[in-house]
């Protein structure tokens, strides 16, 4: 559902789909899953040029950006299915990735400082059983470093049943060392079985 982070929530407020961005918390279907005490991912809009970044939406006019941070943490988002996904099974979706290369953002020890989040990030895929349960790693991408929207395919066989997926930017896996870097995120796939 919504997975071209089009549609507002039912709790929009003053969110106009044609015009204003940064607020993810009125995003329809998706939930935040970062840290509690940092902000959430960031709505951009085609025009806007929200931290720096001036990438157009590749599909619709509104996409998201995830950051890790070199305090150690990463920002993941969830949904729950509309079908719930079977053990054993064998399934797929492609959705379109980037990277900004020149964001810029403040972070909570940064004192208003803005920091470039410049360097690349992979995603990793998990699902669970609630918002937010990362109960089994099922895939993760190579890095994403690229400026132009690549479309990526994922594939991945659970162990178990889950209801929910949950979708995180992480590190670079050689790098033990936190930095800080960005991913963007639009136009997701419907999810299909592999036959
Ligand atoms: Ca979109």
């Amino acid at each position: 559902m919504n997975p071209s982070f089009e549609e507002a929530g039912s709790d929009s407020g003053q969110f106009n789909m044609t015009g204003k961005s940064g607020e993810f918390g009125h995003l329809s279907s998706w939930t935040n899953c970062g840290d509690v005490n940092q902000s959430p991912p960031t709505l951009h809009t085609s025009e806007d040029g929200i931290f720096n970044v001036k990438t157009t939406a590749s599909h619709g006019d509104h996409f998201l950006s995830m950051v890790v941070r070199d305090i150690e943490s990463v920002e993941r988002i969830s949904q729950k299915l509309i079908k719930p996904l079977e053990a054993q099974m064998s399934y797929y979706l492609e959705l379109d990735l980037a990277m900004a290369a020149k964001m810029k953002s403040a972070t909570t020890r940064s004192q208003g400082k803005e920091l470039s989040f410049d360097r690349a990030c992979i995603l990793r895929v998990y699902c669970g059983m609630s918002d937010c349960d990362k109960a089994e790693l099922l895939t993760q991408t190579s890095l994403i470093e690229q400026e132009d929207w690549t479309r990526v395919r994922l594939e991945w066989s659970a162990k178990q049943a889950c209801s929910h997926l949950i979708f995180e930017v992480f590190y670079d896996i050689p790098v033990l060392q936190g930095y800080n870097g960005n991913m963007l995120i639009d136009n997701l796939s419907p999810i299909y079985v592999i036959e």
